[in-house]
């Protein structure tokens, strides 16, 4: 791959997977299409031209750090044609606990291991065949279960690893699959490794982190922590700086340092001795820290938000020390890994799951979760044209040694139905439509809890009903700019704690059956009919249909394997597509809107399956009477 300098044409840049990614994500934050750059005038532009017409606002730094980056990579992605492989994995349907509230087995106000194990039955009978936990080892909980102490072991909160031998085998029983929450980007200040160093700074511990020597009010560079603030903590007993690019009780880990590596692989290893089958990585492309730890672009971060984030979220040596964990510890085990990669674009992702790279199996992008150029703090209404662009791009660009991860939900992440559209009554169909999106699109498909019961977001009354400590200290920090309301109206839109209330097992129970003490974190109490109970058996409810298509894949191998054909991509609000797999062919189609949307497609010999609109339903379409999609309509059909 030839080096980018300012001679190069904007063309080449596009051209580099690194380029390509940064690129298309400066397109996204400022709201233009990619028409814009493949546009031959601009195309052909020299970066030093473009230097000078935009010298107002990028200076010399951004074109130094730019550069730096774009040259960091010199390979290429592949895009192959070659036969499908089908793991387990590709055929999966993933369901995403978060073990704090899900279920509370001895009533003391947090979800643990056991009430997970209570609660299987009713994952399997959903349908899911493979279970991602979020944390569960021993932590001070500043981060909820993401500031790691002991990798070794369970949190007193959660239960006693006897339990979590328990669900394991339990969950194997079923013949369904686990995988674990893996945080080896940073541990927690109450690490014993971290610990050693306080005990004695001079002991090999000292190398695990970013310890940097110095004066209190000298910052060794001007990295901002992704939980507000500098990304450094001080330690007078050091007399040192310590990096966290998340909280201040979350270190990051230097993996410079190979005995640090070395025992990271060897815990990996230890619990996949025990059975488990793999692992979804937290923040792992952030582990590689560009060489003397520079300071950031000032004029980057208008792009990107975070200071210092161009040094270390594609890092140098990340592909080396992925390649070396993979080699070391899943291979051996042939363990199922998918990486959270916040910040990185499809071409990078390429480069981090392509089959051929053996470094991972699949990778979380973020790019369709929020509208361009929006963050999860601003409130807006979400477009679902924006999710239909997204899907589209991606799956049009893979190739047969790609394979897409699909979601709309997560712990950190509001719920999407709610940022689609605050009618109850139109959000349960929005919920149906989002299920069935991820459901039938070619990937492996990953809910996360509640999400199989249209859970939407919270009426918060004030920062004292949240608990998580990003909304808390973003709440903290924009009050004293901008006051208490403003503060309060972008930290409920954007807090990650409407997720993260505990699940509605039965509303008509106390605390939702959840457990029979006040929960940890309490949500507001409305009931809507959103209960497992609730909807059990109810055949038109969120749940039910959830669980429809579910087994409706589960049957038919075009949901699972099918080759994906988008069709009349150019209309608005209309997002349909043909999954085929040899003789067998589904077609979905959706209405994006909360408007009728009417559609040109000839439909009379398809079979009409699943659809969120139940009255009037028929198998075969009357042209008459079929013309139009009703507001968030879905329609799943058999062809043959
Ligand atoms: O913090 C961000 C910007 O607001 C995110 O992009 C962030 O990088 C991403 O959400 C990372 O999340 C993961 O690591 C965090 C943890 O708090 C999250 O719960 C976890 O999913 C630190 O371990
Ligand atoms: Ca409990």
């Amino acid at each position: 791959m030839d080096k980018i300098t300012l001679n190069s044409k904007i063309k080449d840049v596009y051209e580099h997977p690194v380029g390509r990614d940064v690129l298309d994500k400066i397109l996204m934050v400022t709201k233009k299409g990619r028409g814009w750059i493949t546009n031959p005038v601009v195309a052909n532009i020299k970066l030093k031209t473009l230097k000078k017409i935009l010298h107002k606002d990028f200076n010399d730094k951004f074109w130094d750090q730019m550069l730096w980056l774009l040259n960091s990579e010199d390979e290429t992605p592949q895009d192959l044609d070659e036969k499908v492989k089908y793991p387990w994995w590709k055929e999966a349907v993933f369901y995403q606990i978060y073990p704090r509230s899900f279920k509370d087995s001895n009533n003391d106000g947090f979800g643990d291991i056991l009430g997970i194990v209570e609660k299987l039955d009713y994952l399997k009978d959903l349908g899911i065949t493979a279970i991602w936990l979020s944390p569960v080892y021993d932590s001070p909980n500043n981060d909820m279960g993401y500031d790691i102490r002991d990798y070794h072991k369970i949190m007193e909160e959660m239960g006693t690893m006897a339990d979590f031998d328990l669900l394991l085998a339990e969950v194997h029983k079923r013949d369904m699959r686990l995988i674990m929450d893996l945080v080896i980007n940073h541990t927690s200040d109450e690490h014993e490794w971290f610990q050693n160093v306080l005990k004695d700074p001079d002991s090999d511990y000292k190398n695990y982190y970013f310890i940097v020597p110095g004066k209190e009010e000298e910052l060794p560079n001007n990295w901002q922590s992704f939980f507000g603030g500098p990304a450094w903590r001080y330690f007078p007993e050091l007399s040192a700086h310590v990096m966290h690019t998340f909280s201040d009780k979350q270190l990051d880990l230097n993996w410079e340092h190979e005995p640090m590596r070395e025992e990271l692989y060897g815990m990996i290893r230890w619990w996949l001795e025990k059975g488990v089958d793999g692992f979804r990585l937290d923040v792992i492309n952030y582990i590689s820290k560009r060489e003397g730890l520079p300071n950031g672009s000032k004029d980057l971060s208008k792009i990107i938000q975070f200071t210092g984030f161009e040094n270390f979220y594609y890092g140098p040596k990340l592909h080396e020390y992925l390649q070396e964990m993979n080699r070391e510890a899943f291979k051996p085990f042939n363990a199922f890994s998918v990486a959270e990669t916040p910040g990185i674009g499809l071409e990078m992702a390429k480069l981090l799951a392509g089959e051929e790279r053996q470094e991972f199996d699949m990778v979380f992008i973020f790019d369709h979760l929020e509208s361009s150029g929006l963050t999860r703090f601003d409130h807006y209404q979400y477009d679902l044209n924006n999710l239909k662009k997204f899907y589209i791009d991606y799956l049009n660009h893979v190739g047969s040694n790609y394979w897409m991860s699909l979601f709309v939900e997560n712990h950190d992440n509001p719920r999407m139905v709610s940022k689609v559209t605050k009618i109850p009554a139109l959000q349960k169909k929005v919920a149906k439509l989002l299920n069935a999106m991820i459901l039938t699109l070619r990937g492996t498909p990953f809910i996360f809890q509640g999400q199989e019961l249209g859970a939407r977001d919270q009426h918060f009354q004030s920062i004292d009903d949240m608990r998580d400590v990003e909304v808390i200290n973003f709440y903290k920090k924009l009050s004293q700019k901008a006051g208490p309301e403003r503060a309060w109206i972008h930290s409920l839109t954007g807090s990650r704690d409407h997720a993260r209330v505990p699940m509605i097992w039965d509303e008509d129970q106390p605390n939702n059956g959840f457990s029979d003490c006040t929960p940890w974190l309490c949500g507001d109490g409305l009931k809507l009919g959103l209960g497992v109970a609730q909807q059990e058996g109810q055949p038109y409810s969120v749940l039910e249909f959830t669980k429809k298509i579910i087994a409706f894949r589960a049957q038919n191998v075009a949901l699972r394997r099918g080759e994906v054909d988008f069709v009349q991509v150019g209309k608005k609000n209309y997002f349909a597509y043909y999954r085929t797999y040899k003789d067998k062919k589904v077609f979905v189609e959706m209405n994006l809107s909360p408007r009728d949307l009417y559609r040109h497609l000839s439909l009379k010999d398809y079979h009409r399956s699943i659809s969120n609109y139940h009255d009037g339903f028929r198998t075969k379409l009357s042209f008459q009477s079929d013309l139009k999609l009703r507001p968030y309509e879905v329609v799943i059909y058999e062809v043959n």
